[in-house]
């Protein structure tokens, strides 16, 4: 098979399974996935690693904008290695999700047995099921199967998935609306911005950083793992504001800074892409409209001019990021299918 032939398809394939997700969506109870914690009187925690982690990250900027519930997110390892900073002693007061494609991942297991030791009762949510799956009665499994190393298309699905409860928590049924329309938007998107992802990687870079604020800061660190994953490049993200704050030493020709641009804070945050153009970036702009200043100066602009609330754009910004790493790797003449020291799920002998 061709090198990155199936990361690239799962990418490609996201409108078609975004759509299967959402007609299991349609069809799921979430009374069972919540049972007897109120979901407004808890404080809800994510937890996950890798790339599960910056979805938990995401998904916790989600309910906290949807429902206003406190939510915060916490890599798997952080519980195991430092409870009492994590849990309360009060805990019947938290609302734990476990995140996790395989449901095999040592570190995810092990913080469920943490918690069923407690009595703290969680929600999984997963892909594959497998023995994540056993230690709860409290699973969202979707139908998603990646063979991948990477995750991308089950990031994006489980992201929508959260994204879906915390709109049904909070009776937004203007946002779970929207979420409808991407496998659409997203199915006219690709064809049009995949090749010039493509022709973008044909470039060099000696660094890589990645940009945003908010709920699309998550996103921007996942855009970071993906190229480092699938390109065995180093890549590092911030905050857009706090790049001018040290890290723009950086910046050099051979230095890529992509930002992902949001809506409220688009002028601030235009101003530090176009400051870093200045300084001689390769500069690569995603947002839902690219300012004609943006577009007259990025070296490539992603606009994705998608109707829906700001929040809702979050698993379309993150394709782009998917595609570069793989196209990267395979212009380095590696196979993004099978990337440099990983594997599909880390298990750490007991
Ligand atoms: C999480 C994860 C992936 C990463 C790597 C190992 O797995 O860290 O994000 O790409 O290949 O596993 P999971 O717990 O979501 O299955």
């Amino acid at each position: 098979m061709e090198p990155g032939a199936t990361t690239l398809r799962e990418i490609y394939g996201q409108p078609e399974v975004w759509t299967r997700c959402l007609q299991a969506l349609d069809a799921l109870d979430i009374n069972p996935l919540v049972g007897d914690k109120h979901p407004l009187s808890h404080q809800w925690i994510f937890v996950g690693c890798g790339t599960s982690y910056y979805l938990a990250q995401a998904a916790a900027a989600s309910f906290t904008s949807l429902t206003g519930i406190l939510a915060h997110a916490i890599p798997a390892s952080e519980i195991l290695l430092f409870p009492k900073l994590v849990i309360p002693a009060e805990s019947s007061s938290i609302f734990p999700v476990l995140i996790s494609r395989s449901g095999h991942t040592s570190e995810v297991l092990q913080v469920a047995e943490v918690l069923n030791r407690r009595g703290i009762s969680f929600l999984a949510v997963t892909c594959d099921g497998n023995e994540l799956a056993q230690l709860t009665p409290r699973v969202l499994k979707l139908p998603v199967t990646e063979e991948s190393t990477v995750m991308t298309s089950s990031f994006t699905s489980m992201l929508m998935a959260l994204q879906n409860v915390a709109a049904r928590i909070a009776s937004q049924q203007e946002f779970l609306d929207a979420l409808h329309t991407l496998p659409a938007a997203l199915a006219v998107l690709l064809p049009v911005y995949g090749p010039q992802v493509e022709q973008f990687s044909h470039r060099s870079f000696d660094d890589v950083a990645f940009l945003a604020q908010g709920a699309l800061y998550p996103i921007a660190s996942e855009t970071s793992l993906k190229v480092m994953e699938s390109s065995s490049s180093y890549a590092q993200f911030f905050h857009t504001l706090e790049f001018r704050h040290g890290p723009k030493s950086i910046v050099s020709e051979n230095v890529l800074v992509g930002a992902l641009l949001s809506e409220s804070g688009n002028a601030e945050e235009s101003a530090v892409l176009l400051e870093m153009k200045q300084l001689g970036a390769c500069t690569l702009a995603i947002a839902n409209s690219i300012s004609p200043q943006v577009r007259a100066s990025a070296d490539l602009a992603i606009e994705l001019a998608l109707p829906v609330p700001e929040l809702a754009r979050l698993i379309v910004y993150i394709v782009w990021g998917q595609l570069l790493g793989s196209y990267m790797g395979l212009r380095k003449g590696l196979n993004p299918d099978s990337p440099r020291n990983l594997s599909r799920v880390v298990t750490i002998a007991g």
